[in-house]
């Protein structure tokens, strides 16, 4: 049985003291691995949220605000070494928590890590200039950070998106509040523990936990919060965007896709083909990035998905350490992602399994392979959010961009093909914000601008990109 060491009981972390909800209400966390409650969580309302608000500003305007980039930047690479000693017992709490294989929290422990590494290393880094103007003038740009910065996490990579999301925020000087998701949250509580210990001054990291439509709602429209970051639905993504315009606050929004994968006919589909399966497989398919549709050429079309469907026959959702595929999240989400494939309008070309010592309770579903799939259909069009892959199939590279651009979503598309000029001329036709050119999703992309277009959400994180959205510019004229 999985372990990890469960932080502090139904706690909030706001001003450096861990606080249960004013108002003492606690909720459950279920595990998905067999459905059962393990821990408590603080069920937080808005007065919490307005003290987590409180104690950020008062951070900001005092130990927090008095760093030197450079001190802030060595407490956050001193909180990476913290995750890193301590990766393997938050790996363990991070699957009871979210249900996904060990080793693929061992994988997020490692990126988060490497965020706090990351941007810690860059804190000192981005500054402004000094800008040639008029005669007896000194002008110059300085990059100043938000201020209170709001993070609305969800359960899929709770702690990655932490990483990226808040380790770019401290890394300009913001101070930050973190609403995580009510399904998985006990990690990031647990990191927050570590960044006291790691030396953060009270108020600079406040966690919230709760339920979103009352603490993450709260969260967002507060006016004293001057930046949000969000990662999640569309629809909720929609409200976030509504509460920062009515407070005129800057936000990013990363919302998800229907990520293609194109392949055309002179492929290595040796390569390709167990790359396409992890895509959507990995993480439950529960992934904004997640290759959810496969675009095969027709003269491949037997080939490849025969290929996949080899694999996907042999994928078993599995509790075991080594699973590719773990249970997904809840029950809410199984039940949705068995919808999908109940109601699919398209042939079925193969079912993976369900693991025989999988608890009956617990979250776990086949995952599933259909084509040809009518590139209009519900799932070639909606994000599902699970392990089920839509095979496409198309005739020309004019066919192909269109079907690959033919979705509300603009997240990332892979491209196989050993052509170059077919390459370059799909890179730039692909309407998203990250493509991939015989790989996907290729080590984490932690130092790679990432974000989408349209329903994908706007704003980048993740690389250099992401501390200009966590910053702004003040333009400063000296008449001397
Ligand atoms: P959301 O409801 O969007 O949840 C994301 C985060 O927003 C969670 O922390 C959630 O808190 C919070 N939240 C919910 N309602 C809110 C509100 N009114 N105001 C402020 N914050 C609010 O996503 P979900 O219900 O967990 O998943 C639904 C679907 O969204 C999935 O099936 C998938 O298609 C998509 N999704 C996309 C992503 C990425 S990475 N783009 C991640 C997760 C889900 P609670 O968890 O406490 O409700």
């Amino acid at each position: 049985m999985p372990h990890g060491r469960v932080p502090p009981p139904a706690r909030n972390l706001i001003g450096g003291e861990w606080l249960p909800a004013t108002s003492g209400a606690v909720m459950p966390m279920i595990s998905p691995i067999d459905g059962q409650p393990f821990a408590m969580i603080a069920e937080s309302g808005p007065e919490d949220v307005d003290a987590a608000v409180r104690a950020a500003r008062t951070a900001l305007e005092g130990d927090w605000g008095r760093l030197t980039a450079a001190e802030r930047g060595r407490l956050m690479l001193r909180l990476a070494l913290r995750i890193e000693d301590e990766a393997e017992a938050l790996a363990q709490l991070e699957t009871r928590d979210n249900g996904k294989p060990v080793a693929q929290s061992r994988a997020d422990m490692t990126a988060v890590a490497r965020y706090f590494e990351y941007y810690g290393g860059a804190a000192d880094k981005l500054h402004g200039e000094v800008i040639p103007f008029l005669n007896g003038y000194d002008a110059m740009s300085m990059r100043e950070p938000h201020g209170v910065t709001a993070h609305i996490i969800p359960w899929n990579y709770p702690v990655q998106i932490f990483g990226r999301s808040v380790g770019a925020a401290l890394a300009m000087g913001n101070a930050t509040v973190t609403k995580p998701a009510e399904d998985a949250c006990l990690t990031i509580l647990r990191i927050g523990e570590l960044a006291a210990e790691s030396g953060f001054p009270p108020g600079a990291i406040n966690i919230v936990t709760g339920r979103g439509m009352v603490a993450g709602q709260a969260l967002s429209e507060h006016p004293g919060v001057d930046f949000i970051s969000f990662t999640g639905s569309p629809e909720v993504g929609q409200a976030i965007h509504i509460a920062a315009a009515r407070n005129h606050i800057p936000c990013t929004l990363e919302l998800g896709g229907k990520s293609p994968q194109i392949v055309f006919d002179d492929a290595d589909l040796v390569a390709a083909a167990p790359v396409i399966v992890n895509a959507i497989v990995q993480n439950g398919g529960q992934t904004c990035s997640a290759g959810s549709r496969v675009l095969i050429q027709r003269g491949i079309w037997e080939r490849l998905t025969t290929m996949l469907a080899e694999r996907f026959a042999t994928v078993e959702a599995s509790p075991a350490e080594g699973a590719l595929l773990g249970p997904l999240i809840s029950a809410r989400q199984k039940a949705r992602v068995e919808r999908y494939i109940d109601e699919a309008d398209a042939p079925l070309i193969a079912r993976g399994r369900i693991a025989q010592d999988a608890p009956a309770a617990g979250f776990y579903v086949a995952p599933a392979l259909f084509g040809p799939v009518d590139p209009t259909s519900p799932i070639a069009q909606e994000e599902i959010f699970g392990p089920v892959l839509a095979a496409i199939p198309f005739d020309s590279e004019a066919e192909a961009i269109a079907i690959a651009n033919g979705t509300e979503y603009g997240l990332v598309a892979g491209i196989w093909t050993k052509d170059g000029d077919r390459q370059a001329r799909m890179a730039r036709a692909m309407r998203c914000g990250q493509v991939f050119i015989n790989s996907y999703g290729a080590g984490g992309g932690i130092e790679l601008p990432f974000g989408g277009v349209r329903k994908s959400g706007h704003g980048r994180e993740k690389g250099f990109a992401a501390l200009y959205e966590f910053s702004r510019l003040k333009t400063v004229v000296h008449r001397f």
